[in-house]
């Protein structure tokens, strides 16, 4: 028998509570924490299986050198030493340009990210490259547009709401609202309450809905169109909303004006009766939509995520309780760069641009392989496998290799750590203190600061402490004052950091260049008190929220302690040891607490972010983009393939499989199996058997695969899972389906890269290799 502690599931954004049995240093088991204030006792079997994740024979333990085609141990001091001396050589040389930063992005175990960017600043470097440039680009430069602030995402209001709608995305199963299978069960039970799935196969979602939306794969815009079209001719907007709110609706009428709905519904294949009668929903319910891969790995990724947001606004579901709102968030956004603004680079070889600092990933083989002196030269790496994660795994893998410097922290040895001069070992989130920003928690602010389940194994290091130590070496944290870390041990001894805070004003008022960095300061200084970077970190993004001063926290039950006389010298310093007290609450919960509410009656007031405090629907790039989608040009684009004349799904993200984080095979055995989905029908007309081999063939690549038949899955459709492709104890499971995925089929306005509309060619393999 083991001893259980709480924390909070690491594998995807929802970050549920968790109970763990652990002993010796190991996860016995595990079962869903009836305390935490964010999930009350759910969680998924991903989670059940965090003991794949934590123990296995690949974990690393201590930091490695490429020596030739080997790697051998060194100690922490040396990899310090000559990673550092490389890096600061390099950008010397070369420039800030010469460094990129990847990854940092593990669903729900993000302290690092807090850590890794400052060193990126710090060397004057904004490259940073993670899943946003994957999944968010469209959706959330489209925010940008539409509300002023790319991080004012909206997201459904999953209790409130009458009706749920999940466009793009397979919620039941990769579970990216808050206890999902028992939420979708819920709304699909209640006859008051409507599940829609907008989705072009029968997936698990669609089969829980009341109303399923078949399209055609890769019409979401042209169907979106047609359906504001429908809207607008039907006269069935909000025009009160509209009136009040809606700064530009003049404007963008003639892109729904003499547009030809019946037609583009007959290229969407989807009934006209049905859309009508979805539309009628859409105008008289209280409605949320989860958008997905299906639409921000789609064609006109884009342009999808921008006409979903115009569809929510025109009948008015645009931030109103019971429709789509903003969560909010305790982190700080700033320094993030923007397209408009001058300062803000693009990329040397693709000039591309970045959606909230993250740059779309499909350009980073050219970046390296440009001839242009600035090119990309060194990468740190973190919380990623592009190798496998990011498209043409042929074209990454070699483009790493032409790296002067690639360092790879990881908790296993990846197919990229295998490229990398220096592999470090990190600790997983169940070893360290952390955190996730995202707290999908509406209308309660949950915050939860994960303790260690479990102690030190090996050399293993918090990511963050990693990044510390890495800007230290390359000369970026200069040496800090004395009076920094004594301020910093007393903080700890008498849980009193307002006196430490106020150290660290002044220091930053002195040294002001140094301001970018302050989170590292903070990690070196109170996290060696605290016995971890990342606690620190927390405590620095909770003191340093945009929640203070915003009345939000002041609703939960967490108020400052009486000690803080400084509030009475500086009544501003309230708001402050207000936030403060928020960490001594959150640090003392380890199951998470609510931290504060939001203000659903003053959504619009707070989170519409242009000045004139309107939605502005109208932006040149789209008005450009949206003539483009007609029926006639997408009949053509999407018909007359011969070569390749299936679409590929490629990635499809399991029940059992966590990104290519799950690398114990052990996972997969018995559940979501290395397996092509794909129709009966299509598979009996090309004389396949379950269980046969197929040989699926795009224009980038082709891989053998076993077929799964299932009328789960459309006619002419190919589902391959992203799990795949990874080597564990000197063997590789299956093969990786970004082999089939081109790094240039990416979205023309921000750069996701299409990996749920491939073309391809399926066929029975023909003998055995
Ligand atoms: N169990 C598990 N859960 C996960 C993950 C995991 O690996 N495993 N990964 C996590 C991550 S990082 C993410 S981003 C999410 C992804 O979560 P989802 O986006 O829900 O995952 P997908 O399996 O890609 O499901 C997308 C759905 O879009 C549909 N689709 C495909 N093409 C089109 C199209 O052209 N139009 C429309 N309307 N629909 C289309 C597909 O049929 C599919 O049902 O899952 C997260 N959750
Ligand atoms: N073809 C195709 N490609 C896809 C997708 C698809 O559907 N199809 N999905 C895309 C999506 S939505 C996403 S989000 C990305 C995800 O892709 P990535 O961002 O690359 O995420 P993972 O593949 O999970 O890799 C995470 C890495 O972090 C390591 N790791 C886990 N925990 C820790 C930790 O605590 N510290 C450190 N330092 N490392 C840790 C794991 O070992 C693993 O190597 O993939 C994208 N790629
Ligand atoms: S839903 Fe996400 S956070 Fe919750 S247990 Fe499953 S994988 Fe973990
Ligand atoms: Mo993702």
């Amino acid at each position: 028998m083991g001893e259980w502690k709480k924390t909070q599931c690491s594998m995807c954004g929802l970050s549920c509570g968790l109970e763990m049995e652990v002993g010796d240093e190991k996860i016995i088991s595990v079962r869903p924490d009836p305390d935490s204030p964010r999930t009350h006792g759910y969680c998924c079997r991903k989670g059940r299986a965090a003991k794949f994740f934590q123990d296995n024979s690949e974990r690393l333990d201590y930091p490695l050198k490429r020596v030739g085609d080997n790697f051998e141990r060194i100690s922490w001091e040396q990899a310090y030493k000559e990673i550092g001396e490389k890096a600061a050589a390099i950008l010397k040389e070369h420039g800030p340009r010469s460094l990129a930063v990847l990854g940092c992005a593990l669903g729900s175990a993000q302290a690092e990210c807090a850590a890794a960017k400052p060193l990126l600043q710090a060397a004057g470097s904004q490259y940073m490259y993670n899943p946003i440039g994957i999944e968010f680009g469209g959706n959330w430069w489209s925010h940008g547009k539409i509300l002023g602030d790319q991080f004012h995402f909206l997201e459904p209001d999953d209790g409130g709401a009458e009706v749920l709608i999940f466009w793009g995305s397979n919620a039941y199963v990769s579970h990216q609202l808050l206890n999902s299978s028992q939420t979708i069960r819920e709304y699909s039970e209640n006859p008051d309450k409507m599940v829609i799935a907008v989705d072009p196969r029968l997936s698990e979602t669609a089969r829980m809905a009341d109303m399923h939306i078949m399209p055609r794969p890769g019409t979401d815009s042209l169907l979106l169109r047609a359906m504001i079209a429908l809207i607008l001719r039907n006269k069935w907007q909000n025009q009160s909303y509209i009136d009040r709110w809606v700064g530009d609706f003049e404007r963008i009428k003639p892109w729904f004006e003499d547009f030809d709905i019946e037609e583009a519904l007959k290229v969407c294949r989807v009934p006209q009766k049905q859309i009508e009668e979805f539309c009628r929903v859409l105008v008289t319910r209280r409605w949320g939509m989860h958008q997905d891969l299906g639409l921000f790995c789609g064609r006109h990724s884009t342009l999808n995520s921008y006409l979903a947001i115009t569809l929510m606004t025109v009948c008015g579901m645009t931030l109103v309780p019971g429709g789509n709102v903003v969560m909010e968030s305790f982190t700080s956004r700033e320094n993030m760069f923007h397209k408009e603004d001058p300062k803000t680079w693009r990329t040397v070889e693709t000039g591309r641009f970045p959606v909230l600092g993250v740059y779309p990933v499909g350009v980073i083989p050219a970046e390296i392989l440009s001839d242009k002196p600035e090119h990309l030269r060194m990468m740190f790496t973190s919380l990623g496998n592009p190798v496998r994660s990011y498209p043409d795994s042929k074209a990454m893998e070699e483009a790493l290799k032409h790296l002067e410097l690639l360092v790879s922290i990881d908790i296993s040895m990846t197919e990229t750590a295998k490229l990398a001069d220096y592999v470090l070992p990190g600790k997983t989130s169940y070893e360290s203190y952390d955190f996730n920003v995202f707290p999908l928690s509406y209308p309660e602010i949950v915050c939860q600061l994960k303790h260690p389940a479990l102690g030190q194994v090996g050399e293993r290091k918090e990511d963050s402490e990693i990044w510390t130590g890495l800007a230290e070496a390359m000369g970026l944290l200069p040496k800090l004052p004395e009076r920094l870390y004594r301020a910093a041990e007393r903080a700890v001894h008498t849980s009193d950091r307002i006196p430490y805070f106020m150290k660290l004003l002044t220091y930053a008022a002195v040294h002001p260049k140094q301001c970018n960095i302050l989170p590292l300061i903070v990690a070196k200084t109170l996290g060696k008190y605290m016995g971890s970077a990342n606690r620190a970190i927390m405590w620095a993004a909770l003191i340093s929220s945009p929640l203070a001063g915003s009345g939000l926290v002041e609703a939960s039950d967490i108020r400052p302690g009486g000690r803080h006389k400084i509030m009475e010298k500086l009544p501003k310093l309230k708001e402050r040891c207000l936030m403060d007290a928020v960490f001594q609450a959150v640090d003392e919960h380890p199951e998470g607490c609510v931290i504060g509410r939001s203000d659903p009656e003053h959504l619009l007031e707070r989170h519409i972010a242009h000045k004139d405090r309107k939605i502005h629907l109208y932006c040149d790039e789209i008005n450009e983009y949206i003539k483009r989608i007609t029926p006639e040009r997408e009949e053509a684009e999407l018909s007359g393939n011969a070569e390749f004349p299936m679409i590929l799904s490629a990635g499809r993200h399991s029940e059992d499989g966590c990104d290519t984080t799950m690398r114990n095979p052990g996972t997969y055995k018995y559940r979501g199996p290395y397996a092509a989905a794909i129709n009966p029908e299509d598979a009996a007309e090309l004389g396949i058997s379950d269980g046969a081999l197929l040989q699926v063939t795009t224009k980038t690549g082709s891989l053998r695969i076993p077929a799964a038949l299932t009328w789960q899955t459309a006619r002419g459709y190919v589902r391959i899972p992203r799990h795949f492709g990874l080597d564990f104890e000197g063997k590789t499971y299956g093969a990786g389906v970004k082999a089939l995925t081109s790094a240039e089929d990416f979205d023309a306005l921000t750069g996701n890269p299409i990996y749920r509309y491939v073309p391809c060619r399926v066929e029975a393999a023909k003998e055995a290799e």
